[in-house]
C-alpha cells in the first residue's frame, strides 16, 4: 500500500522544536541557497571557483556573517538560528558554509572576543556587511592537529612586532582583507591582525583540490612582516585563544554537515522513487528501504543532537567536549549518508549533475578540518575516562 511520503525531518516533526524566528531564518537561507547557489554550484565546483566577494556582500545583506554576535552590525541571533543557517548553507555546498564559518565564527569571533575596541570598530561592521573578508591562520605545514607545536614566531622590535612563518590550508586566505594569524611569542601564543598587502605577507592559493573545490584555500607566508603594537589582539593569551574560536566554528559544523546529508538523502529518495529496475521503482525494494530507513534515523538523531547542543549554547552552558561529541557524530553520519546515497544513484551518482559525490568529497575535508575525527574521538575519550591520550 502506498502512503504519502514524508521528508526525513518531517517524520520526527523537527520543525515543532523550532520557534518562529528560527523557522523564518531557516526559510530565508534556504531560499537564498535555492536561488543563488543551486543553479551554479556544479559549475563552480568543476571550475574550482567561488565568487566570494559577491556572495559575501549578499550574505552580509541577509545578516548571515557573524550572525550570532551582538552589536557592530551583527544580527545577534540565537545559536540555534546560526546552526540552522549553517545547515541550509551546507545543503548548497560545504564551501559556502566554510566561507561563513571562517568569516563569522573564526575571524570575526576572534576580533569580537579578543580585540580592542578600535580593532572591533575597524573590522567588525565591514566584515558583518561582507565588504571585508577575514581568514584565520592557525594550521601550519608541520602543525595541524597539534597547534601547540607551531613555528610561526612574533618577536619584538622596539614597539613593533616582526612575524615570520607559514600558515597552511587557510580558508578564504587568498581573498581576505585581514588575516587573524596565531604566532608564538616570548609571552605564549598570541593573535595578530595582518591586513592584506602588508609588506612581507604573501598568499598562494592551493590548486587541484578534490574536495571543497568551491572554496578558496591558501598558504600564507610571513617573511619579516612588521606590524605595529596595536595589531595584536590584546585579550588572547595562550592556545586557549584560538581553541575557543574553534568551538564556535565546530558548533556550526555540527548543524552544517547535516545539511549536506539532507541534500544527499532528498536527492536519493527522489531518484529511488522514479528510477526503475527489474520492473519496479528502486524505492519499492526492501534493500533500498533498509538504506533509507537507517539514513533517516542517522540524520534525524544527528539533528536532535545538534538542537540539544544549540539549546545548551543558548543557555550558556555548552562545553568543548560536548561540541566534540557533536562534530564527531554528525560529520561521520553525514559522510556515511552521502556515500550510501551515492550507491542508490548507481552510475549517476558519480556525475556533478547530482550533488551527492560533491557533498561526499566535501565532507572528507569537513571530517579533517576543525579537529580531525581522531582529535574529537580523543576529546570525547578524555571527557568520559578522565585520561588524556593526546600525547605519547
Ligand atoms: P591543551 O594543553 O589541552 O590546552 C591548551 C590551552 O587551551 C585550552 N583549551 C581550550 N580552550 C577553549 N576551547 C577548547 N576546545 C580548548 N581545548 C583546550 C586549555 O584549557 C589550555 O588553556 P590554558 O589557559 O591552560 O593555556 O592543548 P593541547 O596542546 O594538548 O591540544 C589540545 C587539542 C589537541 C584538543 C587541540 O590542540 C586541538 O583542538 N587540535 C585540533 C586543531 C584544530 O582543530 N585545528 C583547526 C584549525 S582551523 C580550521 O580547521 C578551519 S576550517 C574552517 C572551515 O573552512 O570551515
Ligand atoms: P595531521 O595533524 O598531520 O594529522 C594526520 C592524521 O594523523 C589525521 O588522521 C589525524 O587525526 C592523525 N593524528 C594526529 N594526531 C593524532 C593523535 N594524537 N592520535 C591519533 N591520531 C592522530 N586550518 C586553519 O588554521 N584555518 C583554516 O581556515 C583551515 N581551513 C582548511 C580548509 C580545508 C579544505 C582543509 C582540508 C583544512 C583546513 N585547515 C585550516 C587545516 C585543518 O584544520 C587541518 O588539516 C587539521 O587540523 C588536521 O591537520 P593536518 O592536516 O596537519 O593533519
Amino acid at each position: 500500500m502506498a502512503t504519502v511520503a514524508r521528508r526525513p525531518f518531517e517524520l520526527l516533526n523537527i520543525d515543532a522544536l523550532l520557534d518562529d524566528e528560527e523557522r523564518a531564518i531557516q526559510d530565508t537561507v534556504r531560499r537564498f541557497v535555492d536561488e543563488r547557489i543551486r543553479p551554479f554550484i556544479a559549475e563552480w565546483f568543476a571550475a574550482g571557483h567561488l565568487p566570494v566577494a559577491d556572495l559575501a556582500r549578499e550574505m552580509g545583506g541577509l545578516g548571515l556573517l557573524g550572525m550570532h554576535l551582538h552589536g557592530y552590525g551583527c544580527a545577534g541571533t540565537s545559536a540555534v538560528a546560526y546552526g540552522l543557517a549553517c545547515l541550509e548553507l551546507e545543503a548548497g555546498d560545504s564551501g559556502l558554509r566554510s566561507l561563513v564559518s571562517v568569516q563569522g565564527s573564526l575571524a570575526m569571533y576572534a576580533i569580537y572576543r579578543y580585540g580592542s575596541e578600535e580593532q572591533k570598530q575597524e573590522w567588525l561592521p565591514r566584515m558583518a556587511a561582507g565588504t571585508a573578508i577575514g581568514c584565520f591562520g592557525l594550521t601550519e605545514p608541520d602543525a595541524g592537529s597539534d597547534p601547540a607545536s607551531m613555528r610561526t614566531r612574533a618577536r619584538r622590535d622596539g614597539t613593533d612586532w616582526i612575524l615570520d612563518g607559514t600558515k597552511m590550508w587557510i580558508t578564504n586566505g587568498g581573498v581576505a582583507d585581514v588575516a587573524v594569524v596565531w604566532a608564538r611569542t616570548d609571552d605564549g601564543i598570541r593573535g595578530f591582525l595582518v591586513p592584506r598587502g602588508t609588506p612581507g605577507f604573501a598568499v598562494r592559493d592551493i590548486e587541484k583540490k578534490l574536495s571543497l573545490r568551491a572554496s578558496v584555500t591558501s598558504e600564507l607566508s610571513l617573511d619579516g612582516v612588521r606590524l605595529p603594537q596595536d595589531a595584536m589582539l590584546p585579550g588572547a593569551r595562550s592556545l586557549a585563544g584560538p581553541l575557543s574560536c574553534l568551538n564556535e566554528a565546530r558548533f556550526g559544523i555540527v548543524f552544517g554537515a547535516l545539511g549536506a546529508a539532507r541534500d544527499c538523502l532528498h536527492t536519493a529518495l527522489d531518484y529511488a522513487s522514479s528510477r526503475e529496475a527489474f520492473g519496479r521503482t528502486l524505492a519499492g525494494y526492501q534493500l533500498t528501504q533498509r538504506k533509507v530507513a537507517l539514513m533517516t534515523a542517522n540524520l534525524s538523531t544527528g539533528m536532535l543532537l545538534a538542537l540539544h547542543l544549540g539549546r545548551l549554547k543558548d543557555r550558556g552552558s555548552l562545553d568543548p567536549a560536548q561540541i566534540s561529541l557533536g562534530k564527531l557524530n554528525n560529520v561521520r553520519a553525514a559522510l556515511d549518508i552521502a556515500r550510501e546515497c551515492r550507491t542508490l544513484l548507481g552510475a549517476n551518482g558519480i556525475v556533478l549533475e547530482y550533488p551527492v559525490l560533491r557533498h561526499a568529497n566535501n565532507l572528507e575535508s569537513v571530517l579533517t578540518y576543525e579537529g580531525t575525527e581522531e582529535v574529537h574521538l580523543l576529546a570525547v575519550g578524555q571527557a568520559v575516562t578522565g585520561v588524556s591520550a593526546f600525547r605519547g
